[in-house]
């Protein structure tokens, strides 16, 4: 007996493995028509004619409607006090991203903000948004630290994406940060910085199992490649995995660091040089591109169709966060992926399931419908793939299932 079954599938849009799709491969999407799907303790049991299906407790009419496997945002800033509002306008006169950040803003700002909150303030704010994430079809969640960038403050970030995996139906991934910005206590002196983070905050974040990967944001005026690799290589030595994000406003190094170490994702590369998309082809480095940024700061947008020829698997992810991407709609990000990667729909789904799933390390379990895998399913307000992608602008999931239950 199931615990649910979704009847009156007029469309099943998914991937297909275990393993990110790789450039060509991405456009690889199954699509069935007329179909149903059961779902027994989470995990699909069932995919197939109305007429075989085992007998459920709950029956779901997807109304001949597009169903996808739920959207895994594979790169956020999620857990964060106060916004960033009061910059906007700033912003808008043309100050720059790296100037506000250096002028004592930007991320710093954030900082502020995080270490004056309590766990608890930072749990429920994280809460409401990712249950608002899951309305809009995201049912797992990779959530950096970064802006507590002392021990105690990082913990407390860290502690709260645990207590989100625990305590809410979505999955998390959670990413060690502490190498996010240099903090005022540190200021002009990022190596003493990096030595502090390597020596009394990362050993800490790993023995208690509160990160699975560790990330740097490897930039103009805040650590560069060579501090980057030291922490890198200090993360690996401690079991976490890498990521790191590469050329997201200038070409320091990033993408090909990430492609020397075999990172498991580079994030960002807008500014990645030929040679950095190259050595991430060769490293196996997964692309985790982020156009709602390049959107918002009015950036150029990262070169998705030639990292794709070179054979990189590439992922889309929201990147919120309060300064460069306070959106945490996937929807906005997936139109971007066609409309300005030049991306069809079926590549940008695998970037936002089986791809992004497979950047935080969890392709194993979720990023597509099949046998085995859980029951992360989105029920969309569409006829079909392409009119998903091509509407925007408007909330068009209808119904979002974790782990078998409806959100
Ligand atoms: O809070 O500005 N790029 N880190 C690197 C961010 C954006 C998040 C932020
Ligand atoms: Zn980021």
């Amino acid at each position: 007996m199931a615990d649910l079954l979704i009847k009156n599938i007029g469309v099943l849009a998914s991937p297909k493995g275990q393993a990110p799709l790789k450039g060509a491969d991405m456009s690889n999407i199954t699509i069935a028509e007329n179909c149903v799907i059961a779902a027994e303790k989470g995990i699909i049991t069932y995919i197939g004619t109305e007429k075989d299906a085992p007998k459920s407790k709950e029956v779901l009419d997807a109304g001949g409607r597009l169903i996808t496997p739920g959207l895994v945002d594979a790169h956020t800033h999620l857990v964060f006090g106060g916004w960033r509002q009061h910059e906007f306008e700033l912003k808008l006169k043309g100050a720059a991203y790296l100037d506000i950040l250096k002028a004592g803003g930007g991320i710093l700002s954030t900082v502020e903000k995080t270490r004056a909150a309590t766990e608890d303030e930072l749990f429920n704010k994280a809460k409401d948004i990712s249950l608002k994430m899951a309305k809009h079809g995201t049912t797992t969640i990779e959530a950096k630290s970064g802006y507590g960038l002392n021990l105690e403050d990082e913990l407390k970030q860290l502690k709260v994406v645990k207590r989100l995996n625990n305590e809410t139906d979505l999955d998390f991934v959670s990413t060690f940060m502490g190498a996010h910005a240099v903090p005022p206590e540190y200021k002009g002196r990022s190596e003493d910085y990096i030595d502090f983070i390597c020596n009394e905050v990362m050993p800490i974040a790993a023995a208690e199992k509160l990160a699975d990967f560790c990330d740097i944001f490897c930039e103009t005026g805040v650590f560069d490649a060579i501090l980057s690799e030291k922490l890198l290589l200090k993360a690996r030595e401690l079991g976490l995995k890498l990521k790191i994000h590469a050329d997201e406003i200038n070409p320091v190094g990033g993408s090909e660091l990430a492609g020397r170490m075999k990172c498991h994702s580079a994030e960002h590369l807008i500014a990645a040089t030929d040679e950095g998309i190259d050595l991430c082809a060769k490293g196996g480095v997964i692309a985790v591109l982020l156009p709602a940024t390049s959107f918002y700061l009015d950036k150029p947008y990262a070169r998705a169709r030639y990292m794709m020829d070179k054979g990189i698997a590439v992922a889309v992810a929201s990147d919120f966060n309060p300064g460069s991407s306070p959106n945490f709609n996937m929807q906005f990000p997936m139109n971007l992926a066609c409309l300005k990667y030049k991306m069809t729909p079926k590549e940008a789904l695998s970037a936002v399931t089986l791809n992004a799933a497979a950047a935080i390390g969890m392709a194993d379990k979720i990023g597509s419908i099949e046998i085995r895998k859980k029951a992360d399913i989105v029920i969309w307000d569409a006829p079909d793939l392409d009119y998903l992608f091509y509407r925007y602008g408007n909330n068009q999931a209808l119904y979002t299932i974790k782990n078998g239950g409806i959100l």
